[in-house]
């Protein structure tokens, strides 16, 4: 793997104190992007690494979200920006910096646990510890019904925005009229590779629903028509559970370190019990709105690996699954089934980001034959096609951005 030009790809795409996913895109600083860099960045550069981190909980709102995006420099010709969030010092109360109005998988805790690993730095681990701990507090206060699994707000808030696993849910809901203009796809070429206006209509009316509530979580709980506890969200947040522990551990914190111990096996717990599609065989979201699961057989259901969720029956149905998974030139589409294009977006697109977490998740499985063909097909694409944003499992054609941030970072991390 060409390291060097990783490095370079990193370097360009740095501002002051975090790492933009693309130049062409994504010019702000994103939540697990940022995560994912950092991970990367904890081998070639590590002050940089610590930096990400800190830059981004330094966007953290008042009441301990971490936001999906954190608007630092100016946001002209980008949509949505703070205009239409408006989120952020001059608005409302809720951050130091305009940021957008939802958050994202909770990777910057693991994230955080690994950069400290790498570099032994004990005062980082004092510095990010309150804001992880807040960021924690937050989804159980805030985005969980029971304790047990948390819930997100917006197909955005996944990582994932076009998964087929969310066409039930949006479909149920009539956008009404939406007008505004996309900026995403002035690149012509891109039009087939990212998400449909069907979908970026229904984007843009969640937004306007949480501006017009004020982001309150308790009203948009009740008047949101996307209400999912989504498994790889919940898979995350049981990583985060353990990393905390694990700092809390390590700066002595017995009492911290217990608790997050435990809501991590609660989490995990309530994952392997009631989010197990056992005719799919893997793990599936659930609509908190029309009570009923959402069967995809998307990537994000076998994430809970990650958490070490599924129980030995539960893995074995797993590895059937996976099957279906690998039986592509390139490993792992970010979905399968009929409503797969492998060419747009979350519809089928194998993404760096996800096999990283599914390599890991298969490794602390013990299966490491499956993780190895994950790993190999991760660097083959590198290699062939640079750092894309995104692939073709049948071809490997590069698509989406290019000289995008976490496929660079992650290449570091699995070099290092
Ligand atoms: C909206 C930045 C982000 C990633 C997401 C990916 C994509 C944004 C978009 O880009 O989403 O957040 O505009 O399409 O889906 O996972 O964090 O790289």
């Amino acid at each position: 793997m060409d390291t060097d030009t990783a490095r370079s790809v990193l370097e360009a795409n740095r501002r002051d104190g975090y790492t933009i996913p693309s130049a062409t895109l994504y010019p702000f600083q994103w939540n697990w992007d940022s995560a994912f860099i950092a991970v990367g960045l904890a081998h070639a550069d590590p002050a940089a690494a610590k930096r990400e981190i800190r830059t981004l909980l330094d966007a953290r709102w008042e009441n301990g979200m971490v936001p999906q995006i954190a608007f630092w420099s100016d946001a002209e010709g980008y949509f949505p920006g703070p205009d239409e969030w408006r989120v952020g010092t001059d608005r409302t109360v809720h951050a130091a910096v305009e940021t957008s109005g939802i958050t994202q998988p909770p990777m910057v805790v693991p994230a955080a646990r690994y950069v400290y690993e790498v570099t032994g730095d004990e005062a980082f681990r004092d510095s990010v510890l309150p804001d992880l701990r807040a960021y924690c507090e937050w989804w159980l206060r805030e985005r969980s019904d029971d304790g047990e699994l948390v819930w997100i707000r917006h197909p955005w808030a996944t990582g994932m925005d076009d998964s087929p696993a969310w066409v039930g849910p949006l479909e149920r809901f009539d956008p009404g009229e939406v007008s505004y203009v996309r900026e995403d796809r002035k690149d012509d070429d891109l039009a087939d590779q990212r998400p449909t206006d069907w979908d970026y209509d229904r984007y843009v009316a969640l937004v306007r629903q949480g501006r017009e509530l004020d982001w309150d979580e308790a009203r948009l709980r009740e008047a949101s028509p996307f209400v999912v506890e989504d498994v790889l969200t919940n898979a995350l947040f049981v990583r985060a559970c353990e990393s905390l522990a694990a700092l809390s551990a390590d700066a002595s914190d017995e009492s911290e370190a217990t608790r997050w111990r435990e809501q991590a096996e609660t989490t995990r717990r309530a994952l392997s019990d009631r989010r197990f599609d056992d005719e799919r065989g893997l793990f599936v979201s659930y609509d908190l709105v029309a009570d009923e699961p959402l069967p995809a057989r998307s990537i994000a259901g076998l994430v809970p690996t990650l958490a070490g969720a599924p129980t030995p029956d539960q893995f074995d149905r797993m590895r059937e699954t996976l099957d279906s998974f690998f039986d592509y030139d390139y490993a792992v589409p970010s979905y399968v089934g009929p409503e797969m294009d492998t060419d747009r977006y979350w519809r089928g697109p194998v993404w760096l980001n996800t096999n990283w977490l599914v390599e890991r998740g298969l490794r602390r499985m013990g299966a490491e034959t499956a993780a190895a063909r994950v790993r190999e097909d991760s660097l083959s694409l590198l290699e062939r096609e640079g750092f894309r944003e995104y692939f073709s499992p049948e071809t490997g054609a590069g698509r989406g951005s290019d000289r995008f941030s976490w496929s660079a970072a992650l290449s570091l991390a699995w070099d290092g």
